[in-house]
């Protein structure tokens, strides 16, 4: 096996998170005292811009009346989200939004096989540590290795930095890992760092583009939730993502544009 690494995004992947950050935006919002209420329609066009302060600065920009309007609400931007942010936490926190399937049994199938684990996302360390603490209990930090999150990078997806953080923080070529993402964003954020990717899409990022996944599934199954019907008979050893096939189908991948002209790669020569 020659994957080291599984590079986990959070939002989306891990787990299903976006109404709850929407309604942690709504909620920062009203405690400002400003008439924005993002619905679901806006939120999933909003959700195209990374990052949410970024996507604060994209209402602003879409919606300010003039410029000096638009200077003052931006120089509100951090501490509307930092107040988004304790709404969000809190939320988390309480146990509010579980794992996504199979997220909890790929994290230790692949710890098992001493296969690293680390996070590459956009939303904020806090948010990241009430859920890992939520979910995965106490040891849930150390279970991560390495986290590259947030304001780290400037460049947030789908710039590919924050997986080149995680990559460099973990010591490991990208043709060691894999990484598992839900939307456009993150899929050209993995690739562009050269990551063979795994794609969950949601509610939220279903209608996106998702050309140069290597695998794409509904979620990654659980015995108690498998994967019904194509996607569940496309997988070899269960119809859910068994750390060993994930591994398996990331070892026969093309390890260069030669490799992937003529098919030379592990599987196939000979
Ligand atoms: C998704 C994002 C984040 C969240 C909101 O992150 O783009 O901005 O929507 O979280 P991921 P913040 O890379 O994990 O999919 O408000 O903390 O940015
Ligand atoms: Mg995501």
């Amino acid at each position: 096996m020659s994957i080291e690494a599984l590079i986990f995004d959070v939002d989306g992947t891990m787990a299903d998170t976006e109404e709850a950050h929407r309604m942690a935006f709504n909620n920062a919002f009203e405690r400002f005292r400003l008439d924005w209420k993002w619905s679901r329609d806006a939120y999933r066009a909003l959700l195209l811009t990374t990052g949410g302060k970024e996507r604060i600065a994209a209402h602003i920009a879409a919606t300010a009346g003039s410029s000096a309007e638009r200077r003052r609400l931006t120089e509100m931007i951090p501490a509307i989200h930092a107040e988004k942010t304790k709404f969000y936490s809190s939320f988390v926190a309480d146990g509010a939004i579980p794992l996504r399937p199979g997220v909890r049994r790929l994290a230790q199938e692949a710890l098992a096989a001493g296969c690293r684990l680390a996070i590459a996302s956009t939303t904020t360390a806090a948010n990241i540590d009430a859920l890992l603490r939520s979910e995965f209990g106490e040891q849930g930090l150390s279970m991560f290795g390495v986290i590259a999150c947030g304001d780290q990078v400037r460049a947030k997806k789908p710039a590919p930095d924050i997986y080149r953080l995680a990559l460099a923080h973990l010591g490991v070529p990208p043709d060691r890992a894999v990484a598992l993402e839900d939307s456009h964003n993150g899929l050209r954020a993995a690739c562009g760092a050269g990551l063979w990717t795994i794609v969950t899409p949601t509610f939220w990022t279903e209608d996106h583009d998702f050309d140069g996944a290597a695998l794409q599934l509904p979620h990654l199954g659980d015995p108690a939730e498998p994967l019904d019907g194509e996607p569940g008979r496309a997988l070899q050893d269960a119809p859910w993502l068994t750390f060993a096939e994930l591994a398996r189908r990331a070892d026969q991948r093309p390890r260069s544009g030669i490799d992937a002209l003529y098919g030379l790669h592990a599987g196939a020569a000979g």
